[in-house]
């Protein structure tokens, strides 16, 4: 491969963090130049200028997958391929297994993906399909999957990519790093819609790996060095997990045998990161809450109508929240909020038809009929 002196490409995560990634940077590494996703101010939701929140939305559907998983699965799989694995295995409500048979794909490796049968969208589905995964169908839900997959990994050459995997937190604390390289400080809440809490726990893991550099290498910043040049904030945000009301094991205090909601992404009783996602809670100062079905899917339709940003339902739970949040003032005025948005909105777009409130129009091929189809739309 030649290399072009003067090239500038954004390569990827590990790549771009290199230093930070507990990976051999001279080894092979498997990338689709996930990360470097956009963070969107909201201009137009009228409850954020009423109390001056600044909300950003870290748009995480745009990843290679269309979903955050990306940024863990370069790791784990890259890791994997380096320490001459042949086949990687999960259990997935859909996001994982679309991205573990991409990077499979690109490493040249196998791939098992251990789904519900029937209860994933359908985009998720045709990509596991079409990147060449094999695809188990579970009889049961995903924590049956992920019990089936920690079982099988004793007995068969097969490296889990779940968020067990310590290598898949790893990539995805890497979020947090470009909330701070781009906002030069932490945000004062970063809420994200929590499933296994792997997310949770790696944002986390990235935050305070900033704020400790910092405070290490600094003494006069008082929290304030975002002020100077290349310096990271001692600043963390707290960290606020949204569950669906149906799937909501940390709001009800224990697993949940038989988890139930639309945002199928986020439909796990019994989180793989449980005791991390308390750590989490506590030293971050932060909190859980549950969101209703038709809260998350009110949100998923604010934020497509009014900021032209399409998630799928499990990644509008954590604004569904927010906005709740805020309207009680446990987000105070004033805030800078970020919100993962972890998936794309294309992943399920039955959901997203069944909801819309736009009409679909049908007319015969004429002038007169399309000018009176428009005529008769105008705002
Ligand atoms: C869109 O794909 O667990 O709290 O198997 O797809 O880190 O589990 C997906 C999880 C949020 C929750 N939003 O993240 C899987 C899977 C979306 C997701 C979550 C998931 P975690």
């Amino acid at each position: 491969m030649t290399t072009n002196a003067t090239e500038n490409r954004y390569t990827g995560l590990i790549n771009n963090y290199i230093s930070r990634m507990p990976i051999d940077p001279n080894g092979r590494i498997i990338s689709l130049g996930e990360g470097n996703t956009p963070l969107i101010e909201c201009h137009n939701i009228e409850l954020l200028k009423k109390y001056n929140i600044r909300l950003l939305l870290k748009y995480e559907g745009l990843n290679p997958t269309g979903s955050f998983k990306d940024r863990g699965m370069t790791m784990a799989v890259t890791k994997a391929v380096q320490d001459g694995s042949r086949a990687i295995i999960c259990a997935s409500t859909g996001n994982t297994s679309a991205s573990a048979a991409a990077y499979a794909s690109r490493a040249g490796i196998s791939a098992f993906v251990l789904i519900p049968e029937g209860r994933i969208a359908m985009g998720k589905l045709a990509q596991a399909m079409i990147q060449g995964a094999v695809v188990i169908q579970v009889k049961g839900n995903f924590d049956d999957g992920m019990r089936l997959v920690k079982e099988v990994a004793k007995e068969a050459p097969v490296d889990i990519v779940n968020s067990i995997n310590p290598y898949r937190l790893q990539g995805q604390k890497t979020a947090a790093f470009e909330i701070v390289d781009e906002l030069g400080v932490a945000p004062d809440f970063h809420c994200l819609p929590v499933g296994n809490a792997g997310n949770i726990t790696a944002h986390w893991i990235g935050y305070s790996e900033y704020a400790n550099q910092c405070t290490q290498s600094c003494s006069l910043c008082s929290g304030k060095c975002q002020f100077l040049q290349g310096m990271k904030s001692a600043k963390r945000p707290q960290m606020v997990g949204y569950q669906a009301a149906g799937s909501a094991p940390f709001m009800r205090g224990e697993m949940v045998d038989a988890p139930e909601t639309l945002a199928t992404a986020i439909r796990i009783g019994h989180p793989q990161s449980w005791d991390n996602a308390w750590k989490v809670h506590k030293e971050s100062g932060g909190w859980f809450d549950e969101c209703s079905d038709y809260e998350i899917l009110a949100a998923q339709r604010l934020l497509a109508g009014s900021e032209g940003v399409f998630c799928e339902p499990a990644s509008a739970t954590s604004v569904a929240g927010a906005l709740r949040d805020i309207e009680s003032g446990k987000i105070p005025a004033g805030s800078t909020v970020v919100c993962t948005l972890t998936g794309h909105g294309l992943k399920d777009p039955d959901t997203a038809i069944k909801q819309a409130t736009s009409k679909l129009i049908t007319i015969d091929a004429k002038l007169a009929d399309v000018k009176d189809a428009i005529l008769s739309n105008m705002d």
